[in-house]
Order: C-alpha cells, then sequence, then structure tokens
C-alpha cells in the first residue's frame, strides 16, 4: 500500500508522528505514603515500568518524568492496617501550571482484595499483574467495582504524621474508604480498605477533565492516539526504506 503514497505524503505524515513524539509534558510528583508504595508509569490499561518504591512514612520522595499526555502513574500502596493510613501527594505538571493534591479529583483508588503481596518490582510477574488488575478495574469487576474517589483526612500537618516537607499545606493525606475502614476519615485508625490498592493520575488530567479515561473524547486538545503514533511510525518506517 505504501508504494501509492508519494514521497510527500509520507514526509507529512512522518513528521505529524515527529510532533507526537516530542509532546511530552514535565511532570514532578512529590508523594509519601503511610505505610509504603511502588510507583509505576504506564498507560490507561497497563503499568509499564517500575520507577521505584519506598517504606518509610516520614520521608518525601520527589520523581521527574517527560510523559506523554496518554500517559498515567501508578502508586502500589499497603499499609500495615495498625494506626492510620494514608497518601499525601501533590502532582505538577510543569508544562501546563497545573497541580493536583491528593484530595483532588484528578487522583483515583481501587482495591484489589489481593492481600498483602502486592507488586513491588519491575519484575515481569509483577507488571503483569498489576496491569491485570488495572484492566479490571478499568472493566468494573473488582472488588471496588471500578476506579473510586479517595476520602481525605486531616491536611499536611495533622496527627499523627506532623508537617510533611516537601509537599503543600494545602494537601490532605488520602485514603479508601471501604472494608474495616472508618467512613468519614479512613486515614485514622488502623483498617483495611481491600488492599492492595493502586492509586492512579492521569498526565492528560486538567482542572476541567479530571478523568480524561477516553482521550479520543477528551477535552483536552491532542490528535495523539496509539494508533495514529503507530501509523506514523511505519510510514516514517516506509519513508526512510524509500531513502534507502
Ligand atoms: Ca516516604
Ligand atoms: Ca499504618
Amino acid at each position: 500500500m505504501t508504494s501509492t503514497l508519494t514521497a510527500g505524503a509520507l514526509a507529512a505524515f512522518a513528521g505529524l508522528f515527529i510532533a507526537q513524539t516530542a509532546h511530552a509534558d514535565a511532570i514532578r510528583v512529590s508523594m509519601t505514603v503511610d505505610n509504603a508504595y511502588a510507583l509505576f508509569v504506564g498507560d490507561r490499561s497497563a503499568a509499564t515500568t517500575f520507577v521505584g518504591s519506598d517504606g518509610n512514612w516520614p520521608s518525601v520522595e520527589s520523581y521527574n518524568f517527560n510523559l506523554a499526555r496518554d500517559a498515567y502513574l501508578y502508586v502500589v500502596t499497603a499499609s500495615d492496617l495498625s494506626q492510620a493510613q494514608g497518601f499525601l501527594g501533590q502532582f505538577e505538571n510543569l508544562t501546563t501550571g497545573d497541580k493536583f493534591y491528593s484530595q483532588n479529583p484528578q487522583w483515583q483508588v481501587m482495591a484489589t482484595g489481593l492481600g498483602p503481596n502486592a507488586p513491588y518490582t519491575g519484575s515481569t510477574a509483577d507488571l503483569q499483574l498489576l496491569s491485570k488488575e488495572i484492566q479490571d478495574a478499568n472493566g468494573g469487576g473488582n472488588p471496588s467495582q471500578g476506579w473510586r474517589s479517595f476520602t481525605a483526612g486531616g491536611a499536611n500537618g495533622s496527627s499523627p504524621w506532623g508537617a510533611m516537607a516537601g509537599i503543600d499545606a494545602l494537601a490532605s493525606w488520602v485514603w479508601y474508604a471501604a472494608g474495616s475502614c472508618n467512613p468519614t476519615n479512613p486515614t485514622q485508625g488502623g483498617c483495611d480498605a481491600g488492599e492492595w490498592l493502586v492509586f492512579r493520575i492521569a498526565v492528560g488530567a486538567t482542572p476541567e477533565n479530571p478523568i480524561p479515561d477516553n482521550p479520543s473524547t477528551s477535552t483536552v486538545p491532542e490528535p495523539t492516539s496509539f494508533a495514529m503514533a503507530g501509523l506514523g511510525l511505519a510510514l516514517a518506517a516506509a519513508l526512510r526504506r524509500r531513502k534507502a
């Protein structure tokens, strides 16, 4: 089929692809979890890259990325089911200037109900397990019946944690209010919300469109899709072959 296309058309498609690959936003996420988490990058239906993990709630970790608008950040987490539990964080899109705190609707959570053996590494088995749970949640067939909202507890600085440097005072500790957790403030008192849990946020999230689950109908004006990127890649490869 490529033989019927002109070199000019191929060059136009190749240019489109190059423009898309250059369209990445500078992202900074700063967070901590009581008690532990592992951070992954992926897309809407899979975790593809393990970034790191931390099991020390008094420390705030910051991560910087250049990510496409259709990328997602996933945070696997589990508590020790004792005293308190929570996620405190902020997501900053340094390209657009947007900032979303843990209690804002851009962040979502789901419960796997699988118990203590959460995926905390970049092994193939862990990436496959997390991706399967993401897909189950996308279809609504998991214990939390899809992706849910957090319930906010105290703001940064509140007991029992105190002030966490590196995260704004406007951010609040949050957790999923389910299972044995207090429905009005699931961060206080040891409980099990159906762990392990997964948090996520879309790089393409905006104040007006918090959960851009379907990029093709999103209000975000961006043409990128996997199909278009794949077409551009194939045509760019064809162009290279023709020039060779
Ligand atoms: Ca930490
Ligand atoms: Ca705890």
